[in-house]
């Protein structure tokens, strides 16, 4: 693991159908996200939020990819500003904001792997699988495709952010924690060919062992991962603050469990946590907890 982190915010509610995942990286900064990781040992530099305009000076164009113009411009910022820190071999830790952020950091992460000739792994933690697209949503929200746009399904105005082509590859690809997915959601993911290990798949087998096998696939066959965790994959009596809560989430200690296996592998590159929402958080439990999270992936430990 690198010993330079570089914080990233991207304060993007325009992805997401409920407002206040805004303020979700605020909320972590005030849960003291850098001094748990300068006390972890890492040396922590804050590049400070992209800058996103509000809905309020918006109209929205298209009621299949709503508020498409400012993610597509901030994205690229986004893209831009995570290239550059791992070019400068740094660890990027980008804190949302609604899950359409993955959009800008995964095509960030996706230019740099093409320009040193590695291969991408994506571990992504999250009760729903952002596998939707234009096409297929229920709703518009740009937080549902994100996933698909960086397989490479979907509008080319996702798809082909910043770098041309598909930032991952499905065989590559691994969604843990879903409970949540619609009905034409179901088909892409079936014809994609990426691995999902739904919550009943976490029920028979335990965390541990998911996430032991998927390292171990991965150690193999990719050189850069990075982990997109979506909070809304916890159980929300333990994370009540997110953008859109699902009963039957990752326990308080799977997902530590989980965060801590990744850590002891050494291998993960970068990573992203998204949806924390302060306007439905009990006095930011949800920051703080997510915050401990990010603090387990990175080395910290009980003993
Ligand atoms: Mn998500």
């Amino acid at each position: 693991m690198k010993k330079k982190v570089k914080i990233i915010g991207f304060p993007m509610d325009l992805g997401a159908g409920r407002r206040g995942v805004d303020m979700g990286p605020s909320a972590l900064r005030i849960a003291h996200l850098s001094e748990k990781l300068q006390y972890l040992g890492y040396e922590v530099e804050d590049h400070g939020d992209i800058d996103i305009e509000i809905m309020e000076t918006q109209t929205v164009k298209n009621d299949k990819l709503k508020y498409i113009d400012e993610i597509e411009r901030t994205s690229l910022k986004l893209a831009e500003v995570v290239e550059k820190t791992l070019a400068d071999d740094e660890f990027p830790l980008c804190i949302g904001g609604d899950h359409s952020m993955a959009l800008g950091t995964l095509a960030g992460i996706a230019a740099h792997c093409r320009k040193h000739d590695q291969r991408l792994g994506v571990i992504w933690i999250d009760a729903h699988a952002d596998m939707n697209t234009d096409s297929t949503t229920p709703s518009g929200n740009i937080h549902g495709m994100s996933l698909a746009a960086s397989i490479g399904l979907g509008s080319p105005r996702l798809t082909g952010l910043y770098i041309p082509g598909p930032k991952v590859a499905p065989e590559n690809t691994v969604i843990i924690g879903a409970r949540s997915i619609d009905t034409e959601e179901r088909k892409n993911i079936k014809e994609s060919g990426i691995t999902v290990y739904t919550m009943s798949d976490i029920d028979k087998m335990g965390i541990h062992r998911i996430v032991s096998k998927v390292l171990k696939q991965f150690r193999n066959n990719v050189d850069h991962i990075h982990v997109s965790f979506d909070v809304d994959s916890v159980e929300p009596t333990v994370v009540p603050g997110v953008g859109t809560p699902v009963p039957g989430g990752l326990s308080y200690r799977e997902a530590h469990l989980l965060m801590e296996t990744i850590a002891e592998c050494g291998c993960m590159s970068s990573l992203e946590v998204t949806e924390v929402n302060p306007i439905l958080d009990n006095r930011n439990a949800s920051a703080v907890f997510a915050v401990e999270l990010i603090a387990s992936s990175m080395g910290m430990r009980i003993l």
